[in-house]
């Protein structure tokens, strides 16, 4: 459950749909990356009080990954903003309710805004093959996209919002669809021209989006992580004159200097089903951090995974102990991304 959607999270076999994305072509539905507007005069002022990120420089056009702070420097959600227009944002959201945050603050504030969940769904095209695909459907056009920029692109006579962005590192798009009649002709027919590419129905795939370092809100980092903790340093901009929340939090918290970090763990197993964090411990027993996101990768050969890991442990080749199912196995830090 995602957004209070469900989401697929695997079709045949992890290991196989794996595979198949980092050599062909897949076409996810994940409309639960539901799309919340901001739009009005207050618009770009409510967009920039949410997020660390420095906005000021924006164009429309392009994509911002930006986390979404609280008032204590803690994480909200880590969307993907797109700048649709002077006054007018959407806010692609990972899980949790963004859209009643912001109207809370829009509230508390007075802003001049009107804030709504779009009726956009999004498909993702993600695989090397991927611009092959959708230059078939959209023409030659579409390859000149630079990656987190978005245009608009016709497909039989009705224009649809494409972003080079989404949630796996083998490159992709993502068709951002308003007209669900053309959608769903556009469904069918990313199907039928795909077949050449071996394009098939996919999903992220936990295995890619660990080894590429992408982080899952809600499992990986939550509301009681800093955005230092989860390495987004670069969408901190405390030096600018911009206003968001928790600036004077962040500032200290930068200046006190972080006391644990997500990072990248390899550990000598061949299986594991996480269903609770589990803990990481030292050789001398002391527990040193907690492992949140976790699968065996054929790449590594290993079970690889995502660890918030404490100071002074949070670097590469410190090795840890954990106890999966009753049995004492040995592990490493490492930086993220895996590859
Ligand atoms: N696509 C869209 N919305 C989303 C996601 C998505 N919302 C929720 C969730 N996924 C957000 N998570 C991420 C994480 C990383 C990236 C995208 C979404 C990503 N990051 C670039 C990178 O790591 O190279 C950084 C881009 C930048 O510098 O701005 O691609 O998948 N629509």
């Amino acid at each position: 459950v995602y957004n209070h959607m469900l989401l697929p999270t695997v079709f045949k076999s992890i290991e196989e749909e794996y595979h198949h994305l980092k050599e062909h072509v897949q076409v996810w539905d994940v409309s639960v990356q539901r799309e919340i507007e901001i739009r009005g005069k207050d618009s770009s002022k409510l967009v920039q009080l949410m997020t660390s990120r420095d906005l000021s420089k924006t164009k429309i056009g392009k994509c911002y990954y930006s986390p979404l702070i609280d008032n204590k420097g803690n994480l909200v959600n880590d969307p993907v903003l797109f700048k649709l227009k002077e006054n007018l944002w959407r806010i692609s959201i990972a899980d949790s309710d963004v859209m009643l945050f912001a109207k809370g603050l829009a509230i508390g504030g007075s802003f001049d805004v009107e804030i709504y969940e779009s009726k956009v769904n999004t498909l993702g095209i993600q695989g090397p093959k991927s611009q092959k695909l959708m230059e078939k459907v959209f023409g030659k056009k579409i390859t000149e996209l630079k990656f987190f920029n978005f245009d608009y692109y016709n497909f039989q006579g009705v224009k649809h919002m494409v972003s080079k962005t989404g949630f796996s590192k083998q490159t992709g798009y993502e068709i951002h669809i308003e007209n669900i009649e053309s959608g769903l002709k556009l469904y069918d027919h990313l199907f039928d021209l795909g077949k050449e590419f071996n394009v098939k129905p996919g999903c992220p795939n936990i295995i890619e989006r660990i080894e590429s370092g992408l982080l899952s809100y809600g499992n990986d980092m939550d509301n009681q992580n800093n955005p230092y903790e989860c390495g987004f340093d670069k969408y901190v901009n405390l030096d600018s004159s911009i206003n968001f929340l928790g600036k004077d939090s962040l500032k200290k918290i930068k200046a006190e200097g972080i006391k644990r970090k997500l990072m990248g763990v390899k550990i000598d197993i061949n299986e594991i089903n996480l269903t609770k964090e589990e803990i990481l411990y030292n050789e001398e027993g002391k527990e040193i951090g907690f492992l949140r996101s976790a699968i065996f990768s054929p790449t590594f050969n290993k079970v690889i995974g995502i660890a918030l890991v404490d100071k002074p442990y949070f670097k590469e080749s410190e090795s840890f102990k954990i106890i999966i199912n009753g049995k004492t196995s040995v592990g490493k830090v490492c930086n993220l991304p895996f590859v």
